[in-house]
């Protein structure tokens, strides 16, 4: 059976659960304290020198680190990655897209205010984060005037990772409301059948549900 390491308020964590709930697919769910350093002892360094989570174990005993790959990896023959060579890239461009130009600055925001006491470096590099989450807001909400969804037809794994922290962005001070085609997709990724919100999280091992 799959294992995925994860974390409950973690978006990065949240692709994969969401992902794997649509495809319908058991994995165990194994809870790692990220705040108390449990991704960097000698046992989780063994597994992900990288010291972080999403992780997830194959049936083989294989370790795939990094959100999106491990997204790639599991929707391999499924609707929510392309055939289309083009539509594939389109996916993967997004999935660039929010690695570089918006987890780092939206992601970031949000764990600084939601779930660690602020430093007073990051309090001064916290209205730098705003202006890079905005921009990255700014071009999903001008693809999203023309699209209903990013990378294909239907909704792919770029939904899924953008979706992740974007639907949590209002938590690092971000303002939804002035981005009303990124509020219509969030609405149609999370009315879409199968989905499972990014709290609360079960335990152990999570069983396959309808998609
Ligand atoms: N680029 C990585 C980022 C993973 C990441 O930042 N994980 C955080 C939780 S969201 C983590 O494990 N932090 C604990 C640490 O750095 O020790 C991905 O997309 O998976």
């Amino acid at each position: 059976m799959l294992r995925l390491y994860d974390n409950h308020l973690s978006g990065n964590g949240y692709k994969p659960r969401l992902l794997l709930a649509h495809l319908g697919r058991a994995y165990e769910r194994v809870e790692v304290d990220t705040l108390k350093g449990a991704t960097r002892t000698p046992e989780f360094l063994a597994r992900n020198p990288n010291g972080r989570i999403p992780l997830l174990e194959l049936e083989d005993g294989t370790h795939l680190a990094e959100s999106n790959a491990i997204l790639f990896y599991l929707a391999e023959d499924s609707p929510f990655l392309p055939s289309d060579r083009l539509a594939r890239a389109l996916t993967l461009q997004w999935m660039f897209f929010e690695q570089y130009s918006h987890e780092p600055f939206i992601a970031v925001a949000r764990h600084w205010i939601q779930h660690a006491e602020m430093t007073e470096s990051q309090r001064s590099q916290l209205p730098d984060k705003r202006a890079g989450g905005d921009a990255a807001l700014a071009v999903m909400e001008e693809h999203l005037r023309e699209a209903d969804w990013f990378g294909g037809d239907g909704m792919t794994i770029a939904d899924i990772a953008l979706y992740a922290y974007t639907h949590v962005a209002d938590e690092g001070g971000f303002d939804l409301g002035s981005y009303p085609a990124v509020g219509d997709w969030l609405a149609r990724v999370r009315e879409r059948p199968g989905h499972v919100p990014m709290e609360p999280v079960a335990e152990g091992v999570i069983a396959p549900t309808e998609s």
